[in-house]
């Protein structure tokens, strides 16, 4: 049984964002997390997901924030779901699937993933407010999407109460960690966990 740890680095740049990324799962033990995207709450997101997923990330993104935070929301979420996916390499030996509920205080999310080769993403995150600190709350939603497109895994995330809206997208994202910490985990064999033997 492997038990190495799985890890990835992406540099992604265009002419909107210049990010570099160091993911590696299987971290629980001694994680380092260090996140610099240039929008406070996104990186917040990206911490909770991390941390609940046993990952060590660093996570560096120098975008166009003179122009909004559209870009570097959307890069840094394929970008990182690259990472995810270049980490996890050939999904072989894994549980696959992964589900978790998770509060935060008066907020409770559900997330369900698949680590199926088909990206899509189902996202249901009920928030009202314009932003949260600089980050749009359009762009929330549009992270998940994006994260699970580019890691090719499919991902239904669903806020079922809350009335804070930083607490609402929190759990979501604590969520989803959770979740794929359990999808990824190993299972101790070596097989490829379909009945098409092939993911
Ligand atoms: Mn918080």
């Amino acid at each position: 049984m492997a038990t190495t740890v799985r890890t990835a680095t992406v540099a992604r740049k265009t002419n909107e964002t210049d990010i570099h990324i160091t993911l590696s799962m299987d971290c629980a033990a001694s994680q380092t997390i260090d996140i610099d995207s240039g929008i406070g709450f996104l990186d917040h997101m990206f911490h909770a997901l991390a941390k609940h997923s046993s990952w060590s990330l660093s996570l560096k993104c120098k975008g166009d924030l003179h122009i909004d935070d559209h870009h570097t929301a959307e890069d840094t979420a394929i970008a990182l779901g690259m990472a995810f996916k270049q980490a996890l390499g050939e999904p072989r030996g894994i549980k696959r699937f992964g589900s978790a509920y998770c509060p935060l205080d008066e907020a409770l999310s559900r997330a369900v993933v698949d680590i199926s080769g088909r990206p899509f993403a189902d996202i249901n995150l009920g928030l009202k407010r314009e932003k949260i600190g600089t980050l749009s709350c359009e762009m929330i939603p549009h992270v998940l999407e994006s994260f699970a497109q580019a890691a090719g895994i499919t991902l239904h995330v669903d806020v079922l109460k809350g009335f804070n809206d930083h607490h609402r997208a929190e759990s979501a994202f604590k969520a989803l960690a959770v979740a794929l910490k359990i999808a990824v985990e190993r299972t101790g064999t070596n097989e490829v966990p379909s009945t098409k033997g092939v993911l």
